[in-house]
């Protein structure tokens, strides 16, 4: 038979308000400028139809899609807005969206390496990464992998830019090398690659699977943000705390414990665990130690009594 093992007595209601805040949990998180191709990404390599268009801020919010490659393996992405120089200070969508990236493994650096807003993506990848080093040290330290996108509207023969004193063609660098040659390190590679027409996807999602399996990230514990217990109980009433010298006893009262015995079966291990908490981080022990409460002597808290033991 199942019985319910802790109970508490029922006391004055209690009301909260709350914001819930949602993160995201994905393994691998895409950023970008806006317009790079960071929805097309999504949308080519996973289940996922975000809106792709050629204006900025298109995503509104973030899309999630499973990339699967096969045999069972399987990551989860999520694209997220666009960002742009002075996310930090709000510009564009500002950084509002950077929580769901907190806890990415990876993530997939979208530069548009054609160019075809004209900016120039080793310019677009130190000023994001400037931006996430504002937001967070965690985040701007995530591992990041280049997706160099749009190749296929680069030409495929160099163009020629200018023209030299000698009457030669100077010829413009191809970008995706000038991307390769400014950003690439041993622990940060670039794949070249075009949601459009598919090329290099597939490449670019087994490394980041492989290298998901790589890194081994210690667990990430996250500080728990909002203890109901806590905000609830440990509020802001009044209590006393005095010494009863007609029956030589410690005496707890006021609002603020009313309260907390409201919420709480003192018969219960559970409970009692909780209201030992209460008497500390309320500062009830350091009143009953002030007031010279010694070993075995009691303490009346309503219709309780308890012998004090430090
Ligand atoms: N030719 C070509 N166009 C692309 C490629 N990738 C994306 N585009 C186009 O670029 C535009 C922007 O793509 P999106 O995927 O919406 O860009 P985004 O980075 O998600 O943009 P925001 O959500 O606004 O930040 C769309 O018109 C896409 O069709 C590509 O590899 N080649
Ligand atoms: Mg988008």
């Amino acid at each position: 038979m199942q019985a319910p093992k802790y109970a508490k007595p029922g006391g004055p209601a209690k009301t909260a308000e709350v914001i819930l805040e949602l993160k995201l949990i994905a393994d691998v998180g895409i950023i970008g400028y806006p317009s790079v191709g960071k929805s097309s990404l999504l949308k080519a390599s996973t289940n996922a139809n975000p809106e792709c268009a050629d204006y900025h801020f298109t995503t509104l919010s973030p899309n999630l899609g499973v990339v699967d490659l096969g045999d069972g393996n399987s990551f989860v992405l999520a694209d997220i807005p666009g960002l742009i120089e002075g996310a930090a200070d709000g510009n564009g969508l500002g950084l509002e969206f950077l929580r769901h990236i907190e806890r990415n493994r990876i993530l997939i650096h979208v530069l548009d390496a054609a160019s075809v807003e004209g900016r120039d993506p080793v310019e677009d990848f130190y000023k994001i990464n400037e931006e996430l080093a504002k937001y967070s040290n965690d985040v701007a330290s995530i591992i990041q992998v280049i997706a160099a996108n749009k190749i296929d509207l680069i030409p495929a023969e160099p163009e020629a830019i200018d023209i030299d004193e000698a009457g030669e063609l100077i010829y413009a660098e191809d970008p995706v090398e000038r991307i390769r040659k400014e950003l690439e390190t041993e622990d940060r590679k670039v794949f070249p690659i075009s949601t459009a027409t598919g090329k290099g996807i597939k490449e670019l999602m087994s490394f980041v699977f492989q290298k998901l399996n790589e890194i081994q990230v210690p667990e990430k514990i996250f500080a728990q943000e909002y203890d109901p217990d806590v905000q609830i109980v440990n509020g802001t009433e009044p209590y006393y705390v005095t010494y009863d010298q007609k029956n030589d006893e410690y005496v707890v009262e006021g609002p603020r414990i009313e309260k907390m015995l409201g919420y709480t079966n003192l018969e219960s291990e559970k409970g009692f665990a909780f209201f030992q908490k209460f008497m500390k981080e309320n500062g009830i022990l350091d009143e009953l130690t002030k007031l010279g409460i010694n070993d075995g002597d009691t303490v009346r808290i309503y219709g309780f009594a308890f012998e004090y033991y430090k």
